[in-house]
């Protein structure tokens, strides 16, 4: 019997531990394959704009630091690209940034002419948008699991651990009932 529970309480951990994993934040590779660059004219507009920010992730500017370098700069520097007294500076070709609240993150680079020709980016961590109903036609009035976006995937992962203690719980009980 104790040998049941113990293996339940590990099976039981084994979970809470794989479902947190879940939840760490995404990694983005700006530019992608061609990483942090002026050559290829990429647009890192159109880049941000394919990307779900959340907090939590962590956006990576891989470049040649010989030619390049990150920084955070406000709206307004960014618009303008003057990086004389940025956010924070980043310059080791290999810089991973952790996004930590909402809204607008400006990076460009500071080598002059960069930012010009178009190395520049912002990083837009939207608010969750509010789980507003929206009753499709289609959907049948039976009220089933809704579309996951990847707001509710993620938040769904969050929760799994809770799930999983109220679950252990319930073995618990029934142990104890049975023993
Ligand atoms: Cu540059």
């Amino acid at each position: 019997m104790a040998l049941v529970l113990e293996n339940t309480v590990l099976a039981v951990l084994f979970f809470i531990l794989t479902s947190v994993q879940v939840s760490i934040g995404e990694v983005h590779k700006v530019g992608d394959s061609a990483g942090w660059t002026t050559i290829g004219n990429v647009d890192y507009k159109q880049w941000s704009a394919t990307k779900n920010f959340q907090i939590g992730d962590v956006i990576v500017f891989e470049y040649n630091p010989q030619f390049h370098n990150v920084m955070q700069v406000t709206h307004a520097e960014y618009k303008s690209c003057n990086a004389s007294s940025p956010i924070s500076t980043h310059t080791t070709g290999n810089d991973s940034i952790t996004i930590n609240t909402h809204g607008h993150h400006f990076f460009m680079c500071a080598v002059p002419g960069h930012c010009q020709a178009g190395q520049k980016v912002d990083i837009n961590v939207l608010r969750s948008p509010s789980v507003a109903p929206s009753p499709s036609p289609l959907s049948s009035p039976v009220h089933t699991v809704p579309a996951p976006s990847p707001n509710a995937a993620r938040f769904s992962a969050l929760n799994k651990p809770f799930e999983k203690l109220g679950w252990l719980l319930l073995v618990l009980q029934l142990l104890f009932v049975v023993s």
